[in-house]
């Protein structure tokens, strides 16, 4: 085996963001950007010789080329052995799942999970840890520093490995075994929850639609779905990944699936509607004419999880990140259980999870997941909310009114203001950062502010300290608006400007979202002022 060390230059700038490291697909094609990252995570992580790892990707353009140059490295750097998902395909979570089954020694996803792919969109790389999640800042950190003063990286010179069979082959000294990117997965899912009652569900002529959106859902929801639990053949739509997404933006909300919302909306609704993004790591739960907000499906399956076997003893504890909704915070309080609020980013779970002080997380980007593995979970999400309906037998907006008559209703939205001057973003940040400390007693549009925060993470678990995660507003009317920028972004800069309004007289809970919080999207113009620093008219996406 001829292994080649190869002189290289630095590529500024490889920083893991929020989830990884992600950049146009371009640029991940210009001469050794994949690999300085690439050999600089190996060596982050103390080097390959006689490691495993686990390999896979969403199936975007440049999926396979990047599994080939990954495999040739990794045999290069000495690693005892590689599993990758046949055709290189892996989805976040089952990424998660078969690193923790198959105990290697951490893996990499190719992904840029929500954001477009194709050679004119995104791609990007996450490397988790042996405990199957977001490597933490720590090592990102690490990583990012070898990636500034990189000078060699090391390959092999080898024929590409056959992805398309299931079996082992060598490469060099490595083995290669090349999986089933379904089946540890599937067999997890079983074990959480009553596929016997989520069958008689199905048989009983409850309808669905899962909109994989041409992404990398569709063979798992495929097989699990139509396949193991009996729903209809054609359940599934758009259920084959496609290099780019079939030119579709794979972020499952209602402004990006909007198809599917306008199934859900019109006299033909069938019983569930469900969406996943790019990766497999995100969700979108729809029921007939009801939209269910990530922040409310999380407090929901909280709420409900004992329904499934997986989780009948009751759940440790929630987490959310901070900008999600405090709606999960009332089930964790009548539960009498931990709740923890979270940096936005999956990474931060991974503690609370390994230590079991919590079991189940979500964010307000339609992400949720439990502790069965150290990602968020599409399919698990839509899962949970079959098993909770198989047992209830109520329809998803009873399931919901039900919910919020209980615990009170969380208006709740999202407003995106995207590829923003970095300057200028940069500026109404710490414009607003700058007076932070004597908002407190302001009123804007007639709300008083009741305490503003820039927020600040200590770990419980290992002390480790995340600062400058977002801008708190809490007004004395009990409504919040959080101000952040996106770190999975790759042109410009995305502000998102998160708003809700806590509401439990039940006369008061059938308003339309936007409506209900226009007082505070008045409120937080008047002190970000971003229509008059961007110059734009409204939000470029509102979920
Ligand atoms: C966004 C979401 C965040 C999520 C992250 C990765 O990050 O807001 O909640 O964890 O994407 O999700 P940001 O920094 O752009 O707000 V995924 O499904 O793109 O890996
Ligand atoms: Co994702």
């Amino acid at each position: 085996m001829q292994i080649n060390t190869i002189q290289t230059t630095p590529h500024p700038g490889q920083k893991p963001g929020t989830s990884g490291l992600r950049a146009k697909t371009k640029q991940f094609q210009t001469p050794n950007y994949l690999e300085n990252f690439v050999q600089s995570v190996f060596e982050a992580t103390g080097g390959m010789v006689g490691k495993s790892l686990t390999l896979g990707g969403d199936g975007r353009f440049y999926n396979r080329e990047a599994c080939q140059i990954i495999l040739k490295m990794a045999a290069a750097n000495g690693a005892a052995k590689v599993y990758v998902g046949q055709n290189g395909l892996l989805s976040t979570p089952a990424a998660s799942a078969v690193i923790r089954e198959l105990k290697t020694d951490g893996g990499m996803i190719l992904s840029a999970s929500h954001n477009p792919g194709g050679l004119d969109g995104d791609f990007g790389i996450k490397y988790n840890v042996p405990a199957g999640g977001p490597a933490p800042e720590s090592i990102t950190g690490a990583i990012h520093a070898l990636s500034e003063k990189i000078v060699t990286y090391k390959i092999i010179e080898a024929d590409d490995i056959d992805l398309t069979e299931i079996g082992t082959q060598m490469l060099g000294d490595m083995v290669v075994e090349v999986i089933d990117p379904v089946a540890i997965y599937e067999d997890l899912m079983a074990a959480l929850f009553d596929f016997e009652a989520i069958r008689a569900l199905f048989d009983s002529g409850f309808s669905m639609c899962f909109d994989a959106m041409n992404a990398i859902t569709g063979p798992y929801a495929k097989r699990i779905i139509e396949g193991t639990l009996g729903a209809p053949v054609g359940t599934v739509v758009n259920g084959e990944p496609l290099p780019d997404f079939g030119g579709l933006h794979p972020d499952p909300n209602p402004v990006y699936a909007k198809p599917l919302m306008d199934l859900m909306m019109g006299p033909d609704a069938p019983d569930l509607g469900a969406a996943s993004d790019g990766d497999g790591d995100r969700n979108m739960i729809v029921g007939r004419g009801q939209f269910v907000t990530p922040s409310d499906s999380l407090a929901i399956l909280a709420a409900n999880a004992h329904l499934a076997p997986g989780y009948k003893d009751g759940i440790n504890g929630i987490a959310r990140s901070m900008p999600t909704s405090r709606a999960a915070d009332r089930v964790a309080k009548k539960l009498g259980i931990e709740m923890h609020e979270t940096p936005t980013g999956w990474k931060f779970f991974g503690t609370l999870l390994d230590a079991g002080r919590v079991t189940i997380c979500g964010e307000e980007s339609a992400g949720t997941g439990s502790d069965h593995v150290r990602e968020k979970d599409g399919l698990w999400a839509v899962l949970l909310w079959l098993n909770v309906l198989a047992v209830r037998r109520c329809s998803v907006v009873d399931v919901v009114h039900g919910h919020w008559q209980e615990y009170g209703r969380d208006y709740y939205t999202r407003h995106d203001y995207e590829a923003v001057d970095k300057d200028i973003a940069d500026a109404i940040i710490s414009g607003i950062r700058d007076r932070l400390d004597k908002l407190a007693g302001a009123s804007f549009n007639g709300l008083g502010v009741e305490k503003a925060l820039d927020f600040r993470y200590e770990d419980p678990i290992d002390g480790s300290v995340a600062e400058h995660q977002g801008l708190q507003v809490y007004f004395d009317n009990g409504s919040r608006c959080v101000i952040r920028l996106s770190g999975t972004g790759t042109s410009g800069a995305t502000i998102r400007v998160y708003l809700e309004r806590f509401e439990d007289d039940p006369e008061q809970m059938g308003y339309d979202t936007q409506d209900a919080v226009g007082p505070l999207i008045e409120a937080m113009e008047e002190l970000a002022q971003i229509k008059e620093w961007t110059g734009r008219k409204k939000p470029d996406v509102i979920t």
